[in-house]
C-alpha cells in the first residue's frame, strides 16, 4: 500500500512513538518520518525507492515538501510510515520544524561524495537533538554509496558522529536499493522497542548493523 501526494500540509499529530490507525481488522502502527538533508543528496530518491521500488536518474527537485506513505510488515505487524520528504534548499529551512515537530523518526541524508553535504547533515542532527522530540529515532544515511568503491574512509567521521549521538548509521544507495528498506525496518523495530513499558529514554537508539538480524528475544511490534 503506498501513495504519493505532493506538497500536502504536514500532519501535525504529535506523539513520540507513532499511533495506531485503522478500524476493524489489524491496526497499523503509524509513524511520522521526516527526510532531511542538503539538496541533491538523494532524499526523494530514497523515498521513491522505498515506496515504489524505483529509481529515477532525472527526478524533479522537491518544492516545499512531498508526502508519501507506505505500510510495511514488521515482524508480522503492519507499520504505516507517513513520510515527509522535505526540500533541502536553505530558503525552506525555516519550514522544517513543521515537519519534524512531533515526528518519532527522521532520516538525515548526506551524499558520500560530497563532504559539504555531510557537514550540513551534522547540523540537521544537532538541530533535531535540540529541538525535536527527545525520543526521536534518527538515522544518518550516507547515500550514493554506489558511487564509491570503498566507503570506509569517507564514512569514518560519520560513523563516529553517529555513535557519539546514538544515531542509526547506514550507507545507502537509492540507485541500487542498498539498505534503503533496512533503515525503515530498523526504525519500526526501534520504535516498537521504545514502547516497551520499561524503556523510559532514548535507549532505542544505537549504531545498528543493518545487514544482521537482531537477537531472537526481540519484541514484536504489536
Ligand atoms: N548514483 C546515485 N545517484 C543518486 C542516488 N540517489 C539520488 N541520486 C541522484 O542524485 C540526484 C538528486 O537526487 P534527489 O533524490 O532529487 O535528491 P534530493 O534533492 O535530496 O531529494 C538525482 O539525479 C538522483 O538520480 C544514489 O543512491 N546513487
Ligand atoms: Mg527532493
Amino acid at each position: 500500500m503506498n501513495d504519493w501526494n505532493s506538497s500536502s500540509p504536514p500532519n501535525s499529530r504529535p506523539g513520540s512513538g507513532g499511533s495506531s490507525v485503522g478500524g476493524g481488522g489489524s491496526k497499523a502502527k503509524q509513524i511520522k518520518l521526516v527526510l532531511l538533508g542538503d539538496s541533491g543528496v538523494g532524499k526523494s530518491s530514497i523515498a521513491l525507492r522505498f515506496v515504489r521500488g524505483e529509481f529515477n536518474e532525472n527526478g524533479e527537485t522537491t518544492i516545499g515538501a512531498a508526502y508519501l506513505t507506505k505500510t510495511i510488515n514488521c515482524q508480522g505487524c503492519p507499520i504505516k510510515f507517513d513520510i515527509w520528504d522535505t526540500a533541502g534548499q536553505e530558503r525552506y529551512h525555516s519550514l522544517a520544524p513543521m515537519y519534524y515537530r512531533g515526528a518519532p523518526a527522521a532520516v538525515v541524508v548526506y551524499d558520500v561524495t560530497n563532504v559539504n553535504s555531510y557537514h550540513k547533515a551534522t547540523r540537521w542532527v544537532k538541530e533535531l537533538l535540540q529541538q525535536a522530540n527527545a525520543m526521536m529515532v534518527i538515522v544518518l544515511a550516507g547515500n550514493k554509496a554506489d558511487m564509491v568503491s570503498d566507503t570506509r574512509s569517507t564514512n569514518e567521521d560519520a560513523r563516529k558522529f553517529a555513535n557519539e549521538n546514538k544515531l542509526i548509521f547506514a550507507e545507502t544507495s537509492a540507485k541500487t536499493g542498498m539498505h534503503v528498506d533496512d533503515i525503515f525496518a530498523q526504525i519500526g523495530n526501534v520504535i516498537a522497542r521504545q514502547q516497551a513499558p520499561e524503556v523510559t529514554d532514548r535507549q532505542g537508539r544505537g549504531n545498528v548493523k543493518l545487514a544482521k538480524k537482531e537477537g531472537s528475544k526481540e519484541r514484536t511490534c504489536c
